[in-house]
């Protein structure tokens, strides 16, 4: 029998505070100080020694003990009684469980071979053990299908290394150099606060903020500039911005001859996109376009910011290429203050070997891309089709495209389901068996941020609450339970950092001489940078084939796309309706928190934001209760007549569970689970929708 992981007293800095990290799909990975007293946390709070915490938290983990200590967590394994996601369980043991899990696998394995088995998870936290070796160890050592984790950033993550060779973002407090900034389809009042202090006093400083975005964001209202851009139109914005530029000759040109391939072929490309023609793809003015253009090339340094919403159209890929290129074209690359700010996750390369141990295993059979889930468990995988899916810090009902098919899928008699869920979520309700799992303050974890440069380490605050356990724990029992004896599969979690650190410090400078004793003892420990790589690409060396810029980029051939950045229309917002963007909810993270009353109450209910010439074209009011109908599906939403969307775009928030929205179906029901142009992306905002009165 394993031992879950006991609370690590040695090391907290006063007999009661255990330092941790933020665990959430956001930017920020706040350091944590949770206050135990006699086994119970009793305050959480923000480090004040954080440079990017501030010794604040925002609103939706500030309450973090509500979820922890929730009388609706999950603390016993599950067995389903009742139809298939008709919420009918008994309680069993672990013992029971990991049994029963282990006995339908062998009999998979020995039918249809371990490539039937799938596990699918994503965000619920990004700890490298908790979401990175988890993904890897038990899977390869069983031969199970992979899985392509595509659903949030895989676009993008093909299209900024293939241009720059790296995802290497500056520190946050670099936008302080800042004589200009463009938040590009980024609004990180909402998704990642810990910039807007910053942000703000740059602006004070004389910095320039415009914001492109289809919707009045929470960011875009502070703005000097606010471009009210055509959804899925910035590959044409980026390349009309280059067309003035060019055409005015206020490129870098030096820069771009010294630094930059294929600078000819990008320009001749821009040549296409004149200050008209974009006006008429992208709704915005040509005077507008022509001043942006003049007033980015001529306000230095000029800094450049998107995140992961940016990409969810087919043309998402591109779209980021072509961001990408704008920096270059005015030589800001390299320059502290301008550039691009987009990923810090480039920096820690953690050693795949040590974190997969693929070399000891059998080689994988196949990887299913996420964003199919649905259409894989319905009959587009074969050859073993899928007959067990397990799941994991992930609520695809909830949070994956075209979440009809999904629940279709999970709705078959011959597949067996396994959740391991804090809460009964949308996904968990489609089980057979449910695992308890862990929160944050009862788990080990390293964190390697993607928005800011420090290294966190969280500490188990708390023993498991009830018989919860943690991603990896599980996992070793389950090893332990097939009958798997590789140590590897078996070490601790602090093990396993401390042989992942290991490994990856000989070919990661950035790690230099940090340890997991000073990780466990500082919690915060910034990365290692030189003087001259201290802003990103410092020693414009850009670690691509040609170690300059790929403006013009060989590799996009073998993706089957353009060499060149280019805008392509999404075919699917072509038609009559409205094109609907579902944008992160401030108070939720995906589906997140989105079952914490406090949270949902403040959030509202799940609405729609629609301009007042498409409500009254459709005869809606304002709070009517709307249909959001398309071929994929429907969900019903609240109205809300807004100036903030302009005509022919609705927006919404993403994370709304569908078991708490009207008949049991959120927004997902209606987005489509095509591929992105780069790397399988998700494309949740190529979604046309007609919206009727009810
Ligand atoms: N509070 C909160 N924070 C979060 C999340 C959350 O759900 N809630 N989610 C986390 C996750 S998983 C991620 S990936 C990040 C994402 O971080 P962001 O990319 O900042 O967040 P999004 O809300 O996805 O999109 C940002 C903005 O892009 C706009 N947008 C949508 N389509 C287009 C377009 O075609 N062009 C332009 N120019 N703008 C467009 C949206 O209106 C939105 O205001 O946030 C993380 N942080
Ligand atoms: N319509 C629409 N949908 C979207 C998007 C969009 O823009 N529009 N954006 C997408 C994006 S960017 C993303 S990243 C995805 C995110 O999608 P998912 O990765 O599925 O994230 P969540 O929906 O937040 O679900 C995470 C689940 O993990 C659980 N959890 C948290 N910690 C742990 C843990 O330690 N162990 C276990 N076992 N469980 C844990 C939580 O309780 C939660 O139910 O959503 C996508 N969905
Ligand atoms: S969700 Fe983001 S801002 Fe909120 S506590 Fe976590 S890391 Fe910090
Ligand atoms: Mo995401």
């Amino acid at each position: 029998m394993l031992h879950p992981q006991t609370p690590t007293r040695s090391t907290h800095m006063t007999p009661t505070q255990i330092r941790g990290a933020c665990p959430h799909d956001c930017p920020d990975t706040c350091a944590l100080l949770t206050e135990v007293h006699a086994g119970r946390a009793v305050a959480l709070r923000g480090d004040p020694a954080h440079p990017i915490t501030q010794g604040w938290l925002c609103a939706k983990v500030r309450p973090y003990l509500e979820r922890v200590y929730s009388t609706e967590r999950v603390l016993h394994p599950l067995r389903r009684v009742g139809p298939k996601g008709g919420d009918q369980w008994e309680r069993i043991s672990w013992e029971a469980a990991l049994a029963e899990i282990a006995e339908r696998w062998q009999t998979i394995i020995a039918t249809h071979g371990a490539a039937a088995i799938l596990p699918y998870s994503y965000s619920g936290t990004l700890g490298l053990v908790q979401m990175g070796v988890v993904d890897e160890r038990l899977w390869n050592r069983m031969g199970a299908s992979g899985l392509d984790r595509t659903i949030c950033c895989s676009a993008s993550h093909v299209a900024v290394p293939a241009t720059l060779g790296a995802r290497h973002g500056p520190d946050p407090r670099d936008v302080l150099k800042s004589k200009l900034i463009i938040l590009w389809g980024n609004n990180p009042a909402t998704s990642g606060p810990h910039f807007m202090p910053l942000l703000r006093e740059a602006q004070r400083q004389g910095c320039y903020v415009v914001v492109v975005d289809p919707r009045r964001s929470l960011t875009a209202q502070h703005a000097d500039l606010f471009l009210q851009i055509r959804p899925a139109t910035d590959a044409a914005l980026a390349l009309g911005l280059m067309h003035v530029i060019f055409a005015e000759g206020l490129q870098d040109q030096a820069w771009l001859e010294a630094h930059a391939h294929g600078w000819r072929e990008l320009q001749e490309r821009a040549a296409l996109y004149p200050p008209e023609r974009v006006a008429h793809l992208t709704g915005l003015d040509a005077e507008v376009i022509v001043a942006l253009a003049r007033r980015y090339a001529t306000t230095k340094p000029a800094m450049l910011k998107f995140a992961d919403g940016i990409q969810r159209h087919t043309n998402g890929g591109q779209t980021v290429r072509a961001l990408c290129c704008l920096p270059a074209v005015v030589g800001q690359y390299g320059v502290p203050g301008g550039g691009l700010n987009y990923s810090t996750s480039g920096y820690i390369k953690w050693d795949s070997a040590a974190v997969g141990h693929t070399h000891e295993c059998p080689p994988s059979p196949r990887i299913i891309n996420m964003n199919r889930l649905g259409a894989a468990l319905m009959g587009e995988v074969t050859d073993p089709p899928i007959m067990s899916l397990y799941v994991y810090g992930a609520n695809p009902v909830a949070s994956a495209p075209n979440a009809g098919l999904i629940v279709r899928g999970l709705g078959r008699e011959d597949l067996f389901t396994v959740v391991h869920e804090q809460f009964m979520s949308d996904t968990a309700r489609y089980a057979d068996i449910v695992l308890p799992a862990t929160t944050q303050l009862e788990q080990v974890d390293l964190h390697r941020p993607y928005g800011h440069r420090h290294l966190q380490y969280n500490h188990a605050a708390l023993a498991p609450l009830g018989e919860a356990r943690s991603n990896w724990d599980t996992m070793r029992a389950l090893a332990q339970t097939l009958g798997y004896t590789e140590p590897w599969l078996h070490a601790s979690a602090e093990e396993v950092i401390a042989e992942i650190l290991e490994a990856s410090r000989p070919h990661n400078p950035q790690l230099t001489d940090i340890t997991l004793d000073q990780l466990q003892r500082e919690g915060t420990v910034p990365l290692h940078f030189t003087e001259e790589n201290f802003t990103p690409f410092g020693d414009l060396h850009f670690p691509t084939p040609s170690g300059k810029v790929e403006l013009l980029c060989a590799a996009m051939l073998e993706h089957g796309v353009d060499p060149l950045p280019d805008y392509v229309p999404v075919a699917e917002l072509a038609g009559p309706g409205l094109t609907l963007i579902s944008a992160g909810a401030h108070h939720f993270v995906s589906s997140t928190f989105a079952n914490q009353p406090s949270l949902r109450k403040k959030q509202g209910e799940p609405r729609i934001e629609l301009n007042p010439q498409d409500a009254a074209a459709r005869g809606i009011s304002d709070g009517d209760l709307v249909r959001i109908v398309n071929a994929r599906g429907d969900c019903l939403l609240r109205a809300q007549i807004s100036v903030d969307v302009p005509p022919g775009v609705a927006v919404t928030a993403k994370g709304y569970w569908a078991s708490n929205s009207p008949e049991g179906r959120n927004i997902n029901w209606t987005t489509s689970d095509d591929l992105a142009d780069l790397g399988g992306g998700a494309v949740f905002h190529s979604n046309q929708v007609e919206v009727v009165r009810t």
